[in-house]
């Protein structure tokens, strides 16, 4: 094998070095009291995979464990998923929708879905898994004695570094995942020279079919294999893991399958990842081309640019908004000891981390061209991972979003618009073979291979409203950014989604109403011991949300005039929320709530009117309002992590500041927060965190139906703050500053994000404590308002 490249790379690699470990990163994170307020840290390796912290560039991602003895990268690729094309169609359903309809209506629910299960379900029942490239393993012989440990994570530069102390010198490691060249960037440093030495090798997933193969190739190490099938769908992905290792001083060599570095001074690797996949219904790509290409281009750019570039593309996101909750001692303790002690130790700087994590984690697992955000947003390490660590569209992935435009992050919504455009394709097929319908539909999950069938059972998967509640986040990103041309690109996304729906509503007998059917109201059993049934509220609230957008998206537009009018006209025959015996908003058609298998249900489903949407607010429709809190005491505030970050921004849009505050500290303990902060279902699931990360922005500033809230729900916990540049629906920007619990000054601005794209223009409609003022922000600066006591005042 030749190594030619590490000779003609040696005089690069010491100016390389030269800037990049010793001054910013690694130095202040070996050396500063552990308060950098956004930094993880912690004084040991991580154990288990919920200790390791992420790095992604949205596309590929690694968990950096840390460990002196043997560093491990678990890695992913975000196009690694088991099987390939398919159609998960099944044509004997649409013989038995008349029948499942009929016993619905019967009021024979645990035979409508006993048959609905025997008939109408996706083939397979299930859906592919999201999968582990394997690990990037560095082994360092020797087993010295070590001190001065620490590994941190970075969210501002988004790097994680490692440093510890062995026989009196100092090493040092970073870690960061590139956007702009696309590899994730390890280097290896110690303060004396010749100290590195170590096996640099991958692993494969155990027991991964067909095993992949492992090599050293033209100086790189190589792993590479075909995915696996799943459920009788063939693999239909090659892939390939590429590192380069690049060294000052010392020696390299190869092994079988890896490379010995030895009494290097200081080492880089580089590693590319991809997989054939290029688009739902083509794998033709060629992934060695990629990598090898990818590699070629990083290693030929010195280390220092491809640190800053990297830096300056993550901070071009990430600083758009900042958040100052005031500190305590508490945020000098380790942020593992942090999560244990945030349950009985006042620590607002916590929330501040947790809110700017979640939006690292967005930025590092959802940017434009890559896939969406998954269950685990990018990390996993299992072929087999909780729910297929897929795309669970009866709230999940829609979680994952909530943040993504109030946050300031706009342009990482795209791979999900990207998603409801394959959806909106593939799902013409399900629509057509199991409702006869036209438009498009999806049911509950997705994955790669953008399946849109009813899967894992009736109980759970016979719910056609996935794709529809996937489009609301369409049209609310509009409301972001005003974008008009935007909106004529996904008009037709949410008009197929519509279409469906003019075709497969039904009416419920004896009523003129136009309701669902079959559905449920995700996952939760009615009083009958069945949960599919006609017409749940969350149904009709989303189809309320769909059809309004539409017809609005129409005027907007001056297009579809007739199509507007037919969707009115099933607009008005949408059956209204009803409130039920016990005060409460009826998750049902039928007051059935207090005879639900389980009252603390996870899903709060009848109040996404409330929360995401706000077609029930309390200002507009305050009885609807008082009835969906009555369902949210009943349900509780325990529930999964993502139970609870729903609950947080129920809690917030009821300007519950001390109660959502509450429930929030619940979502950071040790029961829903592992120690990197990963949210814990359990087991880890990442929407928990874009819960949470929304749920403290909503409490800070909300903007719903023409009008935006000043600090609508702030907690005594955080009675001095300051928040910059969240967005409000209507195309602004917000700095909002308070002292005392009570607003000081707020300023608005008009953000026009990308060229072409034209600003509604109207007037900035600002409350605050019942009180309001209606004001034009124009120019850079904006309009600045003060709370004067008891009113708002312009400035
Ligand atoms: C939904 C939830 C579960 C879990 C799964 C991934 O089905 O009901 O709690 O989050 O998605």
């Amino acid at each position: 094998m030749k190594l030619t490249r590490r000779e003609t790379l040696g005089g690069m690699l010491a100016s390389w070095f030269a800037g990049a470990l010793t001054r910013q990163g690694v130095a202040r994170a070996s050396t500063g009291s552990g308060a950098d307020p956004l930094t993880l840290w912690y004084e040991h390796p991580a154990s288990k995979w919920v200790e390791a912290l992420p790095v992604g560039n949205g596309r590929i991602g690694a968990m950096v464990f840390g460990d002196p003895a043997q560093e491990r990268l678990q890695l992913n690729e975000d196009t690694l998923w088991a099987g390939g094309p398919y159609d998960p169609s099944n044509p004997e359903a649409l013989a038995a929708l008349p029948h499942v309809r009929e016993l619905i209506f019967a009021g024979r629910y645990t035979e409508a879905e006993a048959l609905a299960n025997q008939k109408m379900m996706a083939k397979p029942m299930y859906e592919m898994a999201y999968q582990s490239v394997g690990d990037l393993l560095l082994t360092f012989n020797d087993e010295a004695p070590l001190g001065d440990y620490r590994r941190t994570l970075s969210l501002d530069s988004a790097i994680a570094t490692v440093s510890f102390l062995k026989a009196g010198r100092r090493y040092r490691r970073e870690v960061f995942a590139s956007p702009v060249d696309q590899t994730i960037v390890i280097t290896l440093s110690c303060d004396a020279r010749r100290s590195l030495n170590f096996d640099a090798s991958f692993r494969a997933p155990a027991k991964l079919d067909p095993a992949p193969t492992l090599a050293a190739e033209d100086g790189d190490i190589v792993m590479r294999g075909r995915n696996a099938a799943q459920l009788g769908v063939p693999g239909a992905l090659t892939w390939e893991a590429r590192a380069r290792v690049l060294t000052q001083g010392g020696r390299v060599s190869a092994t079988s399958s890896g490379l010995k570095i030895a009494e290097a001074d200081s080492a880089t690797i580089l590693i590319a990842m991809a997989t054939s996949y290029r688009s739902y219904e083509d794998t033709s790509g060629n992934p060695h081309e990629i990598v090898t290409r990818q590699l070629e281009q990083a290693a030929r750019k010195p280390l220092r640019k491809l640190r800053s570039d990297h830096i300056t593309e993550h901070q071009r996101l990430f600083h758009s908004v900042a958040l100052d909750l005031g500190t305590t001692p508490a945020a000098q303790r380790p942020t593992d000891e942090r999560v244990t002690n945030s349950q009985h130790t006042d620590d607002p700087q916590l929330a501040v981390l947790y809110f700017q994590y979640g939006r690292y984690l967005l930025i590092s697992s959802s940017r434009p061209g890559t896939q969406p955000a998954n269950l685990q947003g990018l990390w996993n390490e299992s072929l087999t991972p909780p729910w297929g660590s897929k795309y669970t569209i009866n709230i999940n992935t829609e979680m994952n979003y909530w943040p993504v435009d109030m946050t300031g992050l706009g342009e990482c919504v795209e791979p999900l618009v990207a998603l409801v455009r394959d959806l909106a394709r593939s799902g013409v097929r399900t629509a057509k073979v199991h409702y006869g319908a036209r438009g498009w539909v999806a049911h509950h999950n997705t994955d790669l291979w953008r399946a849109t069938g009813p899967i894992d059972g009736a109980q759970y998967g016979m719910w056609p409203m996935g794709g529809a509640w996937l489009c609301t986040h369409l049209w609310d990103h509009y409301e972001y950014n005003c974008d008009k041309g935007y909106l004529a690109e996904v008009f037709p996304l949410m008009k197929g989604a519509a279409e469906f729906f003019l075709d497969a509503l039904v009416v419920e007998p004896g009523t003129d109403y136009l309701v669902t059917c079959p559905s449920m109201s995700p996952e939760n059993i009615h009083g009958s011991g069945a949960a599919i049934c006609a017409g749940p509220a969350m149904d009709r609230q989303i189809l309320r949300d769909l059809f309004g957008q539409c017809i609005e998206a129409a005027r907007i537009l001056g297009i579809e005039a007739e199509f507007a009018q037919e969707v009115q006209r099933a607009l008005v025959r949408l059956p209204p929320d009803r409130v039920g015996h016990e005060g409460q908003l009826q998750e049902w058609l039928d007051d059935w709530d207090m005879q639900a298998k389980d009252l603390h249900h996870r899903h709060v489903s009848h109040l996404y009117g409330l929360f995401p949407s706000s077609q029930i607010n309390l200002d507009d429709t305050p009885a609807l309002a008082a009835a969906g809190r009555r369902s949210l005491e009943i349900r509780g505030d325990e529930a999964t992590g993502w139970g609870i970050g729903w609950r947080i921004n129920l809690w917030a849009r009821f300007r519950e500041g001390d109660h959502a505050h509450a429930v929030l500290r619940r979502l950071f303990g040790p029961d829903r927060t592992y120690a990197n902060l990963f949210d814990a279902h359990p087991p880890f699931q990442i929407d928990g965190n874009f819960g949470g990360t929304a749920g403290i922005a909503q409490m800070l500033m909300q903007s719903y139906a023409g009008r935006i809230y000043l600090l609508p729900a702030l907690p005594g916990a955080w009675a001095t703050g300051r928040v910059e540049g969240l967005r409000a629906r209507g195309g602004f920007a917000l700095n909002i500053e308070w002292r005392a619990g009570e607003l000081r000054e707020a300023v608005i601005r008009r953000v026009v994000p990308s060229p072409g794209a034209a600003s509604q223009g109207g007037p900035a409609r600002l409350h605050y404590r019942g009180q309001s003022l209606e004001v034009m922000p124009k120019g850079k600066g904006g309009v600045k308002v003060r709370w004067n006591g008891s009113r708002l005042v312009t400035l």
